[in-house]
């Protein structure tokens, strides 16, 4: 089935935040630092207020006074909304003006006089912790240095025990850069707060509508069912707009003291110095192995860099997202990782960009070491993982750490993988080709997903629950409406969620009407991240649909003068067992329902239905990929020739989207792996900000991808459904970095970070490792 938005998004008929016109609607600017840690010493607004389009300025002086110029983060860490004593990275939010017009707004910034005191800056994260380092937190009690958390996982005793016994061991200490996901359309607000009514209404482009409104309540005193949160179509999110940024919480005020509405939109710059960067993960793993290469212990050691303020968007109770996995898809005896959090002056975040709470940094790093072992051990890479996959028989199979996957047959995505790539003839091309003195890469990596947070019992947001609500209408014609609580971004939910209804309910998809991001009209949940949508809302719209099934059987058995227990489903009605002449279809006993029909004691008519699902578990999507790559040995240039793609994320609902979404993802590991990271110089400049200097993979990059798929159900899910939207970008750096390092193996290379530039590249080729 085709996507039912692609005929508005593709005429141009989108309806984005910036769409969003109020009449008397005034326009705001963000006046950001241009340090990365200085004093403010004082704050002359005196000019810009005299501007004659101005309206208002508001500096943190302002908030506080309204108890607002800090906010709390989702990691229960508080972050400035405008800094009133410190600035603590470059481009943080110092100043709002109001004005009539945008270009106002954005000459007035010029005109606020701030004098700051600079000071000394943390930009490398592994030199936070140093005695005298600058305190960046200085603001909260008792922090006399950078140090965030610790956290860790595993059995360490039982881990060190089987390294020291172990026949080989390998290390190797590994960047995954700070990555930036620069969704096509950047952050923004309009909010409109209604005096009379006492009624706040935001415009946002959020992934996660109704948190919103819960925050915003909780900080705020607003009466939460005073706030509608609206998020109308959104131009990408790719986790960087889950959570709330300073600009929101400025429009909403600057609403609040001009009466009038007021819409921020920031531009692509503010965006990539200033919303929730990825990754940033220092890490140093280590495998025990068995000369054979039984892999039978992995060691993890990671220094996290969270930036400025704790604003990382994930569950309560972990601080390192879902790291736990890093065990990756292997059969390990044991495991066991320590992650150290620290404050850098750089802006802060760390979940987003498709990560699954940090499985992209746990499958990088388990699929690196696995090749360095492999290299090591003189073994083929694809050969070792297949010894040590897990096998099909040990499902559900607990991690090291105490995950439970659900479901897989790993053996069997990987030998796919293998026959699509022909890998036998592949590495035979190579052998030839190194002969001739040409470098040519075959990269494998093998990844286990963890998505779908998640049960209420494991997880929350800030004291959240994650189940989800959905509701679902019949009208008396046969076509139904459908109010979940997630968001699409893109991911096209409107045609799959109609079309998990639609087959549940045995209607056509074109007959339901998917209806999301506005917290007025659809029931609470946690929103779109974490892949989450299909297996937690997914399995919410499946299990209410299965409610309007039970009640249209009651209706049919009225219809039927029959006993219910004499009916059955089948080909998308309901009908007396044997005899299918007897069918109703759906839309016959909707009809009915709303009738004069008469119906048994203490039945209700109609077939609305709500429910609430509360996942058991989380749904665990695995794949296997194969890259292959050209490296030019005198430019440094790494040529991605093939890549190969088995993606097993359970039944798939719509497998066009299903694609849709993996060939994003694969464009994300490209990307990643060859020419993104957002660098910093010593003194905290953005050398990132725009994409003259941040780089976006584009066709030009990207091979064609040949996908592949494996199905295997996942049994905690009512029809079978795993996530899928992150699996690519989560699978696919491993595999392009190992291919080129595969592909430098004659220079005795075993390791490069990312990203692998031209001149990266080069400098490894010519023996000066590139550190990040
Ligand atoms: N799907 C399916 N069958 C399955 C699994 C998924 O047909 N077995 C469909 C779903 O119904 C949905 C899409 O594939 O239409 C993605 O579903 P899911 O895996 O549940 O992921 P979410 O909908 O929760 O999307 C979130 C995920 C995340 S976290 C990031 S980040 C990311 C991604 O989606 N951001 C995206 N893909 C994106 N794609 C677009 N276009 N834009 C983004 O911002
Ligand atoms: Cu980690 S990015 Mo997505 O979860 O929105």
């Amino acid at each position: 089935m085709h996507r039912k938005e692609d005929a508005r998004f593709i005429r141009g008929r989108g309806n984005y935040t910036d769409d969003v016109r109020l009449p008397g609607m005034l326009y705001g600017a963000v006046l950001r630092s241009p340090h990365a840690h200085a004093r403010i010493v004082s704050i002359d607004t005196s000019a810009a207020e005299a501007h004659p389009k101005v309206k208002a300025v508001i500096t943190g002086q302002t908030l506080a006074g309204l108890n607002l110029a800090w906010m709390p983060t989702l990691s229960n860490d508080i972050q400035a909304v405008l800094a009133t004593d410190k600035v603590r990275f470059q481009g943080q939010e110092v100043a709002f003006v109001v004005a009539e017009d945008a270009y106002s707004a954005r000459d007035a910034l010029e005109l606020i006089d701030v004098e700051y005191d600079p000071l000394d800056a943390v930009i490398d994260a592994r030199k936070a912790l140093d005695p005298g380092a600058p305190v960046i937190r200085d603001d909260l009690e008792g922090r006399t240095g950078n140090h965030i958390f610790d956290w860790e996982a595993g059995d360490r005793a039982r881990t060190d025990a089987v390294f020291e016994q172990a026949e080989v061991t390998v290390a190797q200490d590994m960047i995954y850069p700070r990555v930036h996901p620069a969704p096509l359309e950047t952050c923004g607000a309009l909010a409109d707060f209604d005096k009379v009514t006492g009624k706040l209404t935001v415009w946002c482009p959020t992934q996660a509508p109704h948190a919103h409104r819960t925050l915003y309540a909780m900080v705020a005193g607003l009466p939460e069912h005073k706030i509608r949160v609206i998020s109308p179509d959104i131009g990408g999110g790719f986790g960087g707009k889950v959570g709330i940024y300073p600009g929101y919480v400025c429009a909403i005020v600057g609403s609040i003291v001009t009466g009038k509405p007021v819409k921020w939109m920031e531009d692509r710059s503010e965006n990539l110095m200033s919303t929730a960067f990825a990754r940033d993960y220092h890490m140093r793993g280590e495998i025990a192995a068995t000369r054979d290469g039984k892999i039978q212990g992995i060691r993890v050691k990671v220094l996290a860099d969270h930036g400025a303020f704790n604003g990382t968007a994930q569950p309560t109770k972990f601080p390192a997202g879902f790291f736990h996995v890093f065990s990756g898809s292997y059969d390990v005896e044991t495991a066991h990782c320590e992650v150290t959090g620290v404050y850098t002056n750089k802006a802060p975040g760390g979940v987003a960009y498709a990560c699954s709470f940090r499985v992209t940094e746990a499958v990088y790093l388990v699929e690196r070491l696995v090749d360095v072992l492999a290299a090591e051990l003189g073994m083929d890479p694809a050969e070792l993982r297949m010894r040590n996959l897990l096998k099909p028989d040990q499902f559900p199979y607990t991690s090291p750490t105490g995950w439970e996957y659900d479901s897989g047959d790993y053996p069997k995505a990987l030998r796919l993988a293998m026959d699509m790539a022909g890998y036998d003839k592949l590495r035979a091309e190579q052998a030839d080709k190194r002969a001739r003195g040409e470098l040519m890469g075959i990269g494998v990596s093998f990844f286990t997903e963890a998505v779908g947070a998640g049960p209420r019992k494991h997880m929350d947001i800030l004291g959240l629950g994650m189940a989800d609500g959905a509701e679902l209408r019949v009208h008396p014609t046969g076509k139904a409406v459908l109010r979940v609580s997630c968001q699409s971004q893109g991911q096209g939910h409107e045609t799959t969620f109609a079309q998990i209804v639609g087959q549940e309910l045995g209607i056509p998809a074109d007959d339901v009407e998917v209806v999301h991001g506005d917290t007025d009209q659809t029931p609470f949940g946690l929103g779109t991240y974490g892949s989450r949508s299909t297996p937690v809302s997914g399995a919410a719209t499946a299990i209410v649909a299965r409610k309007v099934r039970d009640r249209a059987k009651i209706v049919a058995a009225a219809m039927l003068e029959a006993s219910p227990d004499d009916l059955e489903w089948a080909d998308g009605r309901w009908s007396v067992v044997g005899d299918p002449s007897t069918g109703k279809s759906l839309a016959e006993i909707a009809l009915a329902a709303h009738s004069n029909l008469e119906l048994p004691d203490g039945v209700e008519g109609h077939l609305d239905a709500v429910t609430v699902y509360n996942p058991p578990n989380l749904t665990y999507p695995f794949g296997a990929y194969i890259c292959v790559v050209d490296v030019d040995p005198g430019t440094g240039q790494v040529k991605v020739r093939r890549f190969v793609a088995v993606d097993d994320c359970g039944v798939r609902i719509n497998p066009m989207i299903v694609e849709g979404q993996i060939h994003g993802g694969l464009a994300d590991g490209v990307g990643m792996a060859l020419m993104q990271v957002m660098a910093f110089d010593e003194d905290g400049n953005h050398l990132g900000a725009s994409f003259m200097d941040y780089l976006l993979p584009t066709s030009m990059e990207c091979p064609s991808w040949e996908l592949g798929e494996t199905v295997t159900p996942s049994p905690t899910h009512p029809i079978g459904a795993k996530g899928v939207g992150e699996s690519a970008t989560v699978g696919s750096p491993a595999a392009v970095v190992n291919a080129v390092v595969d592909a430098l193996g004659p220079y005795g290379v075993r390791h490069a970070d990312m990203p692998l530039t031209p001149a990266n590249v080069w400098r490894v080729v010519n023996g000066d490792p590139f550190r990040t």
